[in-house]
């Protein structure tokens, strides 16, 4: 009876402030009533300015880590999923059939051929079909590896097709910042605390304050280069991973193909926060895609060039107007001097019959 007593007696106290909190807060609502509209009138401004962009929730096992898996991440770019093919069905059986034949005749030579049974050691040292097995046989698995491999690599650096989104990544001791030139944006991507992931339903140590925006299915030529060290910048889903270096400017181009929250990490150590300079890029419809470039305070490259062509138009038109009331200056000013000029012709002519009379 005494432990009921004492546990009342604890959760009263614990409920007493938390009462008097209460209390304190209620007459500050009627305030905060007032408050409203203004914030709301505030908010509606805002979005006014700059279209509110919902930022997309990352799925569990899409474009991140997943506890205890094996393997690659699931892929979202064409030559992402070339690659993770030749790793699945190409490399992975050839490596593991080698190491099992490895193995094997390891074992098949201990046993077979081991000192007890073999009193007498065999004096053989050459045979040339073997031994041409063994040389012809490694140089094909590698040639039959290598032709894929170099079309792979010649597919990752191909240069980005026209019409490309241009993202370029600037690495920096521990964040990155990105350009996009053609839209007039730039911002910097800080890892959230593990308090703000929390909170914002981001995986730890990868969310950020920022992400980059792509849409799907249209090209991105990556640039990547550094302010201070090497970093890397990489992202598993998309098969990249393009080194970030002071002084140069590496290129690679991707085209996303499935909307998502895509996260990576610098791969490069690059210093004490190495870990801590993760990358998330959100993969959206080229609509949404441009709804944020607006958000972002950038224009789309066409709508620039519409308003530098209209911008020139109506340079041109002043300029022709400019010519044309120039002309009818000139044209009012001609006759009048054509009136004066006459007379005055007129009289240079008699002079000059009056002098040769004379
Ligand atoms: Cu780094």
């Amino acid at each position: 009876m005494n432990m009921f007593k004492t546990a009342f007696l604890a959760l009263s106290l614990v409920a007493a402030p938390a009462a008097a909190l209460a209390q304190e807060t209620a007459p500050a609502a009627p305030a905060e009533a007032a408050a409203a509209p203004a914030v709301l009138e505030a908010a509606t401004n805002a979005a006014e300015a700059a279209p509110a962009f919902p930022a997309a929730k990352p799925v569990p096992g899409i474009g991140q880590p997943v506890d205890g898996a094996l393997g690659i991440q699931p892929q979202v770019t064409k030559i992402g999923e070339e690659a993770l093919w030749m790793h699945d069905w190409l490399l992975m059986p050839i490596m593991v059939a080698m190491s099992v034949l490895v193995l094997f005749l390891l074992f098949w030579v201990a046993a077979r051929y081991r000192a007890k049974a073999n009193p007498v050691a065999s004096k053989t040292s050459h045979h040339t079909l073997i031994e041409v097995i063994w040389t012809l046989v490694p140089v094909l698995i590698l040639v039959g590896i290598a032709i894929p491999s170099i079309s792979l690599l010649a597919k990752q650096f191909k240069p980005a097709p026209e019409g490309a989104i241009t993202l370029k990544a600037i690495g920096n001791q521990w964040n990155w910042s990105y350009e996009y030139p053609d839209h007039g944006i730039e911002f910097t991507a800080n890892m959230l605390t593990d308090e703000q992931a929390k909170a914002a339903g981001e995986p730890r140590l990868l969310g950020v304050d920022n992400r980059i925006v792509l849409p799907v299915g249209v090209p991105v030529k990556l640039l990547t280069t550094a302010s201070d060290v090497i970093h890397s910048w990489a992202v598993p889903a998309f098969w990249i991973k393009l080194d970030a270096v002071p002084g140069r400017t590496n290129e690679t181009s991707f085209t996303i193909e499935k909307p998502g929250v895509y996260y990576g990490q610098c791969s490069e150590l690059c210093g004490d926060r190495h870990a801590f300079m993760p990358i998330a890029v959100e993969a959206v419809s080229p609509e949404q895609f441009q709804a944020w470039v607006k958000s972002k305070g950038g224009k789309m490259p066409a709508e620039k060039a519409a308003e530098e062509a209209a911008a020139k138009a109506a340079a041109d038109a002043a300029n022709a107007a400019n010519a044309a009331a120039a002309a009818n200056a000139a044209n009012a000013a001609a006759p009048a001097n054509a009136t004066e000029a006459a007379p005055a012709a007129a009289n240079a002519t008699n002079a000059a019959a009056a002098a040769t009379g004379n």
